[in-house]
């Protein structure tokens, strides 16, 4: 690892990482010229410049994680998990620097930062005590003398892509476990965060990973590296893939997966609904509203997009959440840490948030708030210290938000949420299905018969009572339905098998040819005892 001097103007935020890729243990150059990873707080402060990988670095990468598979796969799972937890040890002890790298590379707060480190490392703690379980089962023959078990063996090479937003947590929702698995990897980290991922391997390699067994290639996205990495499902290369990103990626993905009878891990996007009943503690409520839609600037996939009020409490909720929204902090998290939010991680989720705005306008939506990008001339008192050097938006609430509305559709990676008034729960329950995602949910309320029906007829993959749609703890199955996934899960023993196919061996003892169904006795009588027929 090198570090050089930051430009005079960033030198406060730290030094200037010059990485590289990671192929079978050795730090190596890309064949392409280099990529530069510059703060989403302030474009001045450079975090590090990586290499710009093309079609044979990726091939590369792909040969030293097959040739690294028959050695790990032998390694046995007990001493795999030894490694991860050593990793989990070495996250631990660097937590405020590792995240201080995210804070600077994608503008996610201190606070959420250290809460992304901790999710790794509660990755680690997870999957390095199931290194001692992994289990099969044994199970009973129906044949004497014969023994039937079942393993879980590792599937292969595991090709990993994942967004910017947790360019921590979620890579490692998907290395650890493939690791933990006996798979090797080939991972392209996002080219919004190549400095934490770099950051994270190296850490593996501390704790002892063998070489091979996790490789990175870094460079652009689609039009780059990303592309000969994508192409390598084709090729061969892989034996499964793991993405999380949008719904449009993820079905090229399946697609290429499908032909090559891969099954990917598909985590895609989301339109989290929030449901407010009449019943509900509404300060809870407002406060669990607020920090789903607007934490992290709403570039989470579990962010709330449609708040969905039942019309006896919507005026009373109104009031305290827009207070709430002109009460908020918002700015640089680098000099001022206690804000809710900072900038956009990159230009094009930009784009995309001013593009909605425009759609709200179309739609004929009420903006009760914001949706502009926080300029020097129109900041007020909740925009905290420079944002000039970065892409900081105001936040943004639409009122009267109906179904069939873009808004209500389409899935806005930025700071922005619908309201929509509904008459009953049955109302709010039908708008909570009504898109096609199914990823998170909420609702506010005490009654149980509510919270039944909702856990019960909710369509999301993960369903919160009394909390907000984010915020999935790193031991449950994490993962939606629709346009949000295609059934896998991350997380918990859940993944497990998604990195493994189960084994089924026959251990025959006896000595002669048995055969199954055919042999089997079942013992049946040859005389009948009863006449049923007089009854
Ligand atoms: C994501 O945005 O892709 O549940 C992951 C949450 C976090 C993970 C989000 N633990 O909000």
């Amino acid at each position: 690892m090198y570090l050089k001097p930051n430009s005079p103007a960033a030198a406060s935020a730290g030094k200037s990482i010059i990485g590289f890729n990671i192929i079978h243990g050795r730090e190596v150059e890309g064949d392409l010229s280099m990529i530069e990873s510059r703060s989403a707080v302030d474009r001045r402060d450079l975090v590090g410049v990586f290499p710009d990988s093309g079609e044979k670095d990726v091939a590369r990468a792909a040969k030293a994680a097959a040739e690294a598979f028959a050695a790990w796969s032998a390694t046995p799972a007990p001493v795999r998990g030894a490694v991860i937890q050593r990793t989990g040890q070495i996250l631990t002890e660097q937590k405020e620097r590792l995240a201080r790298i995210i804070t600077r590379e994608i503008g996610k707060t201190p606070r959420e930062a250290l809460g992304e480190v901790q999710e790794a490392i509660d990755t680690c703690t997870y999957f390095a005590s199931e290194g001692r379980r992994l289990y099969g089962q044994t199970v009973p023959s129906e044949l004497p003398g014969k023994a039937l078990t079942t393993y879980r063996r590792p599937v292969g090479v595991c090709g990993i892509l994942a967004a910017n937003n947790f360019p921590l947590a979620v890579p490692s929702w998907k290395i650890i476990p493939a690791i933990l698995c006996g798979n090797t990897v080939v991972w392209k980290p996002s080219d919004d965060a190549p400095a934490i991922a770099y950051l994270f391997v190296r850490a593996l390699m501390d704790a002892g990973l063998p070489p091979g067994v996790v490789n990175t290639v870094n460079g652009r996205g689609r039009a780059g590296c990303g592309k000969h990495f994508l192409a390598g499902i084709d090729k061969g290369y892989y034996q499964k893939f793991s993405f999380t990103g949008s719904t449009a990626v993820g079905r090229l993905i399946g697609e290429a997966c499908g032909r090559n009878l891969i099954i990917p891990s598909l985590e895609l996007g989301g339109k989290n609904p929030m449901v407010v009943m009449p019943d509900a503690d509404l300060d809870l409520a407002v406060a669990g509203a607020l920090w789903a839609a607007f934490g992290t600037a709403g570039q989470r996939c579990t962010s709330l997009a449609n708040l969905i009020i039942h019309e006896a409490c919507a005026a009373e909720f109104k009031q305290k959440f827009m207070a709430g929204v002109e009460a908020m902090a918002i700015g640089n998290p680098m000099t001022d840490p206690e804000v809710t939010y900072g900038p956009m991680i990159n230009a094009r989720f930009a784009e995309g948030f001013r593009e909605h705005w425009e759609m709200g306008q179309k739609d004929g939506a009420t903006l009760l708030s914001g949706g502009e990008q926080w300029t020097q001339a129109n900041r007020d008192g909740r925009v905290k210290g420079p944002i000039e050097h970065g892409l900081y938006m105001q936040p943004c609430v639409w009122d009267g938000v109906a179904r069939d509305m873009w808004l209500f559709q389409n899935e806005v990676f930025g700071p922005t949420v619908n309201l929509t008034t509904v008459k009953d729960f049955d109302e709010a329950l039908a708008c909570a299905n009504g898109t096609p995602y199914g990823l998170s949910s909420s609702i506010y309320t005490e009654n149980r018969q509510w919270i039944e029906r909702f856990k019960r007829e909710i369509k999301a993959g993960m369903a919160s009572i009394n909390n907000s749609t984010t915020g999935a703890e790193a031991h449950m199955p994490f993962g939606g339905n629709g346009w949000s996934g295609n059934g896998t899960r991350e997380s918990g023993m859940w993944v497990l098998d998604w990195y493994t196919r189960w084994q089924a061996v026959n251990d025959d003892a006896s000595g002669r040819l048995q055969l199954a169904q055919i042999e089997t006795d079942y013992g049946h009588p040859k005389t009948k005892r009863t006449d049923w027929a007089s009854l």
